[in-house]
């Protein structure tokens, strides 16, 4: 059986380029597809390939033609849903026997946006497991129904499917992320300032915190599932000579023993190289010597979602974090050396006055990199349930953290105005 696992295309839509003309979302990472990587380790016995339609343009068709797959699965975010629905109706007109399956984030949030003809499964949460389980069960001709998180679409009725109870085998560490299928693109993986090569690495899945704005928390019941560390260090190896190294998780020190025996595994493996994590400002102040130990071992940046600085909102989106805490953080991590990426979250609620007072503590805090999303109720997040009544834009092309998607407070033209000036201000600025 031949098996294409397909990256669709960047792609998304901009309200203040298409109705103001402003341009201001710098591309500044770009990234392999580790997930779709990571289902193909477990897919041994299987002619797979990846397509990454993000790092070339290439044409769905011809290489269908060419490899003539039974199964073609695609990895999905918000953003990305109106794209791979296009491209599986694409699939089915080529051929309408080719299995299609949908997975990933937005799949995870809000099953039921794919229940369509032109989709066969969709594989909900983790899919490491359920999609080999999947795959083997049309193989053999047997009922993939009782497979948990695997949904059979039913255009005409509801999609039903076995919660999967997610545990730490859902991981299924025996085998390695397939990094070799992506050989012809790598080239593309770079972070563009350091025009550096960048490998991802998973160590985590799942975080122990619960924001209400975030796609992230709830897709495993706010469960947090660790790789051993014998299981990060092979894939790191697996990776080569790659400078830098993205460990991709939604919070790389949700547990901060853990997260003390990686460093110390770190160490004794000796790699030698510049790593990128995801952290929390909390666990900045709580834990700084585990930011000391990590900068010896390659700590190079941490991307914290310090996401307001407002303490009403930030109790109000079960954020852990408080101002003081924010600021704390950003001091510490200044006095280890170590770089940051701080996501902030504008609210389309934002006045004038909000927009100086953030742009006053990004200057103030000398944060490296600040990152200005603006604040977007993701479908299947607890944000959604409680906004959904005022959202005014449903088309998910624009569900890139870039658009407003309920009223702006202030003219739209002077709300995107002030988001492109923020933006532009501070990145030209930035040094990683
Ligand atoms: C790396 C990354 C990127 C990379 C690479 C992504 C890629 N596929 O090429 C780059 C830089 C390109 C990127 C871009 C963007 N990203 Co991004 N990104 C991430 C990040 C940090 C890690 C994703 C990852 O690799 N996870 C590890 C893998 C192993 O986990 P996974 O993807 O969940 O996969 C598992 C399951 O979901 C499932 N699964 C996944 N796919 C499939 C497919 C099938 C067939 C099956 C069966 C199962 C399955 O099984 C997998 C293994 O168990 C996440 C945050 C995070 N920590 O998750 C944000 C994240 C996914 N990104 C996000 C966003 C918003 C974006 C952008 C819109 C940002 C922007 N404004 O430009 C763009 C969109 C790109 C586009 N289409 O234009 C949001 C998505 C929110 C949402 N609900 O959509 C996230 C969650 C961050 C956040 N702020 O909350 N991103
Ligand atoms: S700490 Fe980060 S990853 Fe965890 S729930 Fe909050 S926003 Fe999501």
């Amino acid at each position: 059986m031949n098996i294409l696992l397909i990256n669709p295309p960047n792609c998304g839509r901009s309200i203040p380029q298409e109705k103001f003309g402003f341009e201001f979302t710098p591309k500044i990472f770009r990234g392999e597809p580790l997930a779709l990587e990571v289902l193909a380790g477990n897919l041994e016995g299987y002619e797979t390939r990846i397509l990454d339609l993000k790092a070339q343009e290439e044409t769905l068709a011809d290489v269908i033609s060419e490899f003539n797959p039974q199964v073609v699965g695609f990895t999905c975010l918000t953003c990305e849903a109106n794209t791979v629905l296009r491209l599986s109706r694409e699939v089915k007109n080529w051929k309408r026997d080719i299995t299609v399956v949908v997975g990933g984030i937005h799949v995870g949030n809000d099953p039921n946006f794919f229940n369509h003809s032109a989709i066969d499964y969709v594989v909900i949460g983790l899919g490491k497991a359920s999609f080999r389980d999947l795959v083997s069960a049309l193989e053999e001709n047997k009922s993939p129904l009782t497979i948990p998180g695997v949904a059979k679409t039913n255009p005409s009725g509801n999609l039903s499917f076995i919660p999967r109870q997610y545990s730490r085998e859902d991981l299924v560490e025996s085998s390695a992320p397939r990094f070799d299928l992506v050989d012809k693109y790598r080239n593309h993986y770079i972070i563009q300032s350091l025009q550096m090569n960048m490998g991802f690495v998973a160590t985590a899945f799942g975080c122990p915190n619960n924001c209400s704005f975030c796609s992230l928390a709830h897709i495993i019941g706010s469960r947090y599932l660790t790789h051993s560390t014998d299981c990060v260090i092979r894939d790191i190896k697996l990776l080569g000579n790659i400078p830098i190294i993205r460990l991709v998780d939604a919070n790389t020190f949700g547990n901060a023993q853990r997260a003390k025996e990686l460093c110390q595994a770190l160490a004794k493996a000796n790699f030698q190289k510049h790593f990128i994590i995801d952290a929390c400002a909390d666990t900045v102040v709580q834990y700084p010597d585990l930011f000391r130990e990590w900068k010896q071992i390659g700590l190079h940046t941490v991307i914290i979602g310090f996401e307001e600085i407002n303490n009403i909102l930030l109790s109000e989106w079960k954020k852990k974090n408080t101002v003081s805490i924010i600021s704390q953080a950003i001091k510490i991590l200044h006095d280890l050396d170590i770089s940051m990426v701080g996501d902030f979250i504008v609210s389309p609620d934002y006045s004038e006055e909000n927009f100086q007072e953030l742009a006053r503590f990004v200057e103030e805090n000398k944060v490296q990199l600040p990152v200005f999303t603006v604040l977007t109720p993701l479908p299947g997040t607890p944000l959604y349930e409680s906004k959904k009544n005022k959202i005014v834009i449903h088309d998910l092309d624009y569900y890139t953290l870039t658009n407003a998607v309920t009223l702006t407070k202030i003219p739209e033209k002077e709300f995107y105005s002030l988001l492109t000036d923020l933006t532009t201000r501070f990145y030209s600025k930035a040094t990683l």
